[in-house]
């Protein structure tokens, strides 16, 4: 009796041992970049592969709530960005050497952007109606004040440049998460300059321990007083911005533009094929040219199929019962076989040749 006594005595013993041993309140993530992540166990209400309801902290992301187009009245929560912060925040503009970085220019409009919803430039970009707006050659920003724990933020922003005809991108701005008074910097996401195209931005940044309000903000600078007008800023469009905390769930949907810059004939060639490899789809260009451009670098870029406009038709190959002239197809075969291209002859009967 006493020995079994014991022995559950020594067993229940061993048991709390073992438990006190291995009382753990973290949780560890190994991952196959053999980093891991450490959570606290306290701090977790479930695991899950589910995707979770993102909690966007801005408001009026997407700029549905527009302001009145003028310059006076801001969107509801986004506000101006004086145009002071921005002489402020970068080092004066001392020198007409518009390339460096880190200036700011004249801005005579430092304090304006609006809301807008039509124009061909931004139909690619917009969500729902309108898109938060800053103006063609312009210094000029908007940002929203959001309360903030510290911790990983994530930042996902759709923008879209356009009018770089008439300007240059700069290739340091950036979207900006700054302290309340915009003077200290927690993070940037740079915003590549690529003209006409929707982009969407993801980044991180992490809030350190004492902020508890940052804003998010959107901004870029005109060089008015560069050489022929070299440092104008570009017209920006935003939408759908998003400021979470850990990260933002539904990036999936956003439009991935990692592709936009493949070549059609690329894209064919990856999406575009049966099981064996073969072609589905033939997309290409006819170049009206006699022979082929050796500059023609867009057409041999983007196309793997063509159609000489003349070069094959009797006109050019027979011109007469005696005459056989090779002249201006042959350097078209070469150049396809070169390119990698197909060629479909257009000929040798055309309207240059009735009968
Ligand atoms: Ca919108």
């Amino acid at each position: 009796m006493i020995k079994n006594f014991f022995r559950a005595f020594l067993a229940t013993v061993f048991i709390l041992g073992a438990i006190g041993m291995n009382a753990q309140t973290n949780i560890y993530v190994y991952k196959n970049d053999g980093t891991a992540n450490k959570y606290d166990l306290a701090a977790i209400d479930s695991i899950s592969f589910a995707v979770p309801q993102e909690s966007n902290l801005l408001v009026n992301p997407g700029f549905e709530i527009p302001d009145d187009q003028t310059d006076n009245l801001p969107a509801p929560s986004w506000l101006p960005v004086d145009k002071n912060w921005f002489t402020t925040y970068y080092p004066a503009y001392t020198t007409n050497t518009w390339t460096s970085a880190n200036r700011v220019g004249g801005g005579t409009d430092g304090d304006t952007f609006f809301t807008s919803g039509n124009g061909t430039s931004i139909a690619s970009v917009r969500t729902g109606t309108y898109v938060g707006r800053l103006l063609l050659s312009a210094t000029s920003g908007m940002y929203q004040l959001v309360n903030v724990t510290p911790g990983d933020y994530q930042i996902c922003v759709n923008l879209a440049i356009a009018e770089i005809s008439q300007s240059v991108i700069k290739s340091n701005e950036a979207i900006k998460i700054l302290s309340e008074d915009g003077t200290t910097t927690y993070g940037t996401l740079p915003i590549p300059a690529i003209d006409r195209t929707l982009m969407t931005l993801v980044g991180n940044v992490t809030i350190p321990e004492g902020v508890t309000r940052v804003r998010f903000q959107l901004d870029q600078r005109d060089y008015a007083a560069t050489p022929n007008g070299q440092g104008r800023a570009p017209l920006m469009l935003f939408d759908e911005c998003k400021f979470c905390r850990d990260f933002c769930a539904g990036t999936e949907n956003f439009i991935d533009t990692s592709g936009i810059t493949m070549p059609i004939r690329k894209i064919l060639a990856e999406y575009y094929v049966d099981a064996d490899g073969n072609p589905t789809l033939y997309f290409g260009s006819a170049p009206g040219t006699i022979t082929p451009s050796p500059n023609n670098t867009a057409v041999n870029r983007e196309f793997s199929y063509l159609t000489p406009g003349d070069a094959f038709k009797e006109t050019q190959i027979h011109p007469d019962p005696d005459t056989w002239d090779w002249s201006y197809s042959d350097p078209w075969i070469q150049a396809a076989k070169t390119n990698g291209q197909v060629l479909r002859m257009h000929g040798p009967i055309g309207t240059q040749c009735p009968p």
